[in-house]
C-alpha cells in the first residue's frame, strides 16, 4: 500500500516533503502552520516571503514550494485549505485542488515521500469526517495515474482524524 496513517507529530516526518496547511499570506500561524516554522526555522519564512512578493498571496486549493529549513524532510509543501462556510462554496472542491495541487509539485521536485496533516480540519472548521473522505479519495486517484511517489502518509494529531483516515483508508 502506497497510502499510510500514522499519528503524530508532522515536522518530524522522515521523508522527501512535508505539506503544509497554510493560510493565504504565507506568513505563518498556529496550528500545524506554527510548529512547522518553529521547527523548521527562519528559512522557511524567508522562503515564503520572496514567493510573495514573486508571484503574491497563495489562494485557496493553490500550493508552492519551499525548503523545509532545519526540518529532516526535504521540502515544505504550503498550502492553504478551505475556510469551512457550511459547505456550499467550494470546500470540497478547494480542498481536493489543495491535495493535487500539492501532490502534483511534488512530483514536480522528485519528492517520493510525502506527509500531509488533515489539511483545514482545525482552525478553518470543515468538518474532519468529510475532510477525511476527500483527502483519501485525492490522493488515491492521483496515485493510478502517478508512478512516481512511493508513498503518501497522513499524519495525524489528534485521535478523531487518525481514527477517521484510518477509516477511510480500511475502506479503499
Ligand atoms: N502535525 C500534524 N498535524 C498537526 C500538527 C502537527 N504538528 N499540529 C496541528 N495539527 P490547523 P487549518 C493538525 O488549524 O484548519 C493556521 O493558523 C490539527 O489537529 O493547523 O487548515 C494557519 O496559519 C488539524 O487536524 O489548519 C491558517 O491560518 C490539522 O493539523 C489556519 O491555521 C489542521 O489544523 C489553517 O487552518
Amino acid at each position: 500500500m502506497k497510502l499510510k496513517c500514522i499519528q503524530g507529530d508532522i515536522t518530524t516526518f522522515e521523508g522527501d516533503a512535508i505539506v503544509n496547511a497554510a493560510n493565504s499570506s504565507l506568513m505563518g500561524g498556529g496550528g500545524v502552520d506554527g510548529a512547522i516554522h518553529r521547527a523548521g526555522g527562519p528559512e522557511i519564512l524567508e522562503a515564503c516571503k520572496q514567493i510573495v512578493e514573486q508571484q503574491g498571496k497563495c489562494p485557496p486549493g493553490h500550493a508552492v514550494i519551499t525548503t523545509a529549513g532545519k526540518i529532516k524532510a526535504k521540502f515544505v509543501i504550503h498550502t492553504v485549505g478551505p475556510i469551512w462556510r457550511g459547505g456550499t462554496n467550494n470546500e470540497a472542491e478547494t480542498l481536493a485542488s489543495c491535495y493535487k495541487n500539492a501532490l502534483n509539485l511534488a512530483v514536480q521536485n522528485d519528492c517520493k515521500t510525502i506527509a500531509f496533516p488533515n489539511i483545514s480540519t482545525g482552525v478553518y472548521g470543515y468538518p474532519k469526517a468529510e475532510a477525511a473522505k476527500i483527502a483519501v479519495a485525492t490522493v488515491r486517484d492521483f496515485l493510478k495515474h502517478e508512478q512516481a511517489i512511493e508513498s503518501v502518509t497522513f499524519v495525524c494529531f489528534d485521535d478523531e482524524n487518525y481514527k477517521l483516515t484510518n477509516l477511510e483508508l480500511e475502506n479503499l
